[in-house]
């Protein structure tokens, strides 16, 4: 018997931080009925997934966590510079019962379509587990780097170990010890990861396809009198991170790093180097991202590290990154990384010097015409991306247009926010928002603030549809390939740029806005103010 379908206002698509605040703030500021779906068994989103050993956030613990809840900021104690994946999934789990928020959310539930029905201006939303809802609002909360990229190495099947991809591991561990492993992948995953495996594997061979400039992390405990003072401040930290580049408190030095003299730019490089996670990065001299000239002074000195730090000067070589600009890919931080590299059961596997991997045997890895034995593969080879997620949910807009086909030469938004063509539907932290280069929850709260200001303006207003402008969109997109244009990324062939993975069409994926997110954050306060300037209501 036909059951009726059940309506909602609003289905939020996953349950990570993005998600978890969406369900908040429209179901207990607005008070809409919500419904939110999540494919995994819990709350956590990239947190949950992400299970590898020494999976850690890079952001500080005391600004990767929600601002909205003052009370909790102040009675949540993190335990450690970089809070560790599963402190992370308690403290989510923590605010899940703190904001009962599971009541409404369905896990192990995975969104497989949706369609918008122009003659009501109601999305269907139709899960794997067979349900059909609708709602007159669709919120992807789905994750930046949640699409796994498993590349389609020739030969996987005949695998006679165990294989793993590092964000879909096994929640009971995978031992290690006594094993011998492979671990292909160098970005800030492996990076984390290989130091872990290799204090348990007999033998670990690391497959590089690029060398990657790592800096220290630097975790620890955080001193208690600093813990204390950063509760007394936290107003003014909350404001800081929501006005500043990379929400963030990291500012860059306002010199060009060609000025300085050889003494003090050692001093400041040294400072910065000491001061450990991105500060290398993100507060480095400001014209390090946009001329070569500053940016080869900036990599020399961690290159520098690299020489030091590795004791056999072949493998140090191999380590050192080549034929593109410090900073253009995202910056692992590590805890030892290169120094694994000095340890008796680990060897490296460099594409450009022992030769790419060729098939996965039935033992092991073929790459330069060797094989490689192996009892366990790990993959890090990351993510497709921004937009791969979105895609995923094959939604179909008006005429029935699927982001696949509005997005073959790359994402097409207006804002990171919405897609002209798809009524009523909003990307927490799309592509062409400043997402993965901020903070994530600052950019999280910024959007989940944004959609929900929005949607109640429209109901004050009686108003039942929001759509992107095509020449507002248009108008954003040359925007953010403008100013990246200016700088040193996009000749970096990075998952930023699209180019991790084969056939990608070639775009950059977030918005690197000339103010960051301070700036974007004023430009959507723009909009808004201006009845929405470049949507269309109705
Ligand atoms: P990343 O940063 O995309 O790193 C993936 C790694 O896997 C990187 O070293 C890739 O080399 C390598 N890779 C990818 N495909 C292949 C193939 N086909 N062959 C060999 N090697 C390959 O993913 P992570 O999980 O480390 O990090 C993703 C983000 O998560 C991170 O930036 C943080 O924001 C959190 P490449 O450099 O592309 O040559």
């Amino acid at each position: 018997m036909a059951t009726a379908t059940q309506h909602f206002d609003a289905v939020v698509i996953g349950a990570g931080f993005s998600g978890m605040y969406m369900l908040k703030s429209l179901r207990d500021r607005l008070g809409l009925k919500v419904r939110v779906y999540e494919a995994g068994g819990t709350v956590g989103g990239t947190w949950y997934w992400n299970r590898y050993p020494g999976a850690r956030c890079d952001s500080d613990s005391y600004i990767y966590c929600f601002t909205f809840d003052k009370q909790l900021l102040q009675e949540w104690e993190w335990s450690e510079r970089y809070p560790e994946q599963p402190e992370i999934l308690r403290y989510l789990e923590h605010v899940a019962k703190r904001h009962d928020l599971k009541r409404d959310i369905q896990f192990n539930t995975r969104v497989t379509g949706g369609e918008f029905d122009e003659a009501n201006n109601l999305w269907t939303v139709h899960t794997a587990t067979g349900e059909t809802v609708t709602a007159r609002y669709v919120i992807a909360a789905v994750g930046c780097l949640s699409d796994t990229n498993l590349p389609p190495f020739k030969g996987i099947e005949n695998f006679k170990g165990k294989w793993y991809h590092t964000s879909r591991f096994p929640h009971e561990g995978v031992d290690f010890t006594g094993k011998r492993v492979a671990v292909v992948g160098t970005g800030a995953t492996a990076v984390q990861a290989i130091p872990e495996i290799a204090q348990q594997a007999k033998q670990l061979t690391v497959f590089q396809r690029t060398a990657n400039y790592c800096v220290p992390a630097r975790n620890g405990k955080v001193d208690p009198e600093r813990v204390k003072a950063r509760k007394a401040d936290y107003d003014a930290i909350v404001q800081r991170i929501r006005e500043s580049f990379f929400g963030q408190e990291h500012y860059f030095i306002p010199k060009s790093v060609l000025e300085t003299t050889p003494e003090e730019r050692e001093r400041e490089f040294d400072r910065m180097w000491d001061e450990g996670g991105f500060a290398y990065w993100l507060s480095n001299y400001q014209d390090m991202f946009f001329d070569q000239k500053a940016n080869d002074l900036c990599a020399d000195y961690l290159k520098r590290k690299i020489r030091d730090t590795v004791k056999d000067p072949a493998v140090a070589e191999r380590l050192i990154p080549k034929g593109y600009a410090y900073g253009t890919k995202r910056q692992p931080l590590d805890t030892n990384y290169f120094e694994t590299f000095n340890k008796s059961n680990v060897r490296l596997v460099d594409a450009a010097t022992d030769g790419a991997i060729e098939e996965i045997t039935e033992h092991g890895i073929r790459a330069g015409g060797k094989e490689y034995e192996a009892d366990i593969i790990v993959f890090a080879t990351g993510f497709d991306a921004m937009t791969g997620a979105l895609k995923a949910l094959h939604l179909k807009g008006r005429g029935g247009r699927t982001l696949d086909q509005e997005w073959v030469d790359g994402p097409h938004t207006y804002l990171g926010i919405a897609v002209a063509g798809f009524p009523n539907l909003f990307a927490i932290t799309g592509p062409q928002s400043p997402s993965v280069l901020s903070n994530m929850p600052v950019s999280i709260e910024q959007h989940v603030e944004w959609i929900t200001d929005c949607i109640e303006a429209m109901r004050k207003a009686g108003q039942t549809t929001i759509e992107a402008k095509p020449d507002a969109q248009q108008e954003w997109v040359e925007h953010v390939n403008e100013v990246v244009s200016g700088t040193l990324m996009t000749a970096t062939n990075s998952w930023y740029m699209s180019a991790n993975i084969q056939g990608k069409p070639r775009a950059f994926l977030p918005y690197l806005g000339p103010e960051g997110v301070g700036g974007y954050r004023k430009k959507c306060d723009e909009v808004a103010a201006k009845g929405y300037e470049g949507f269309a209501l109705a």
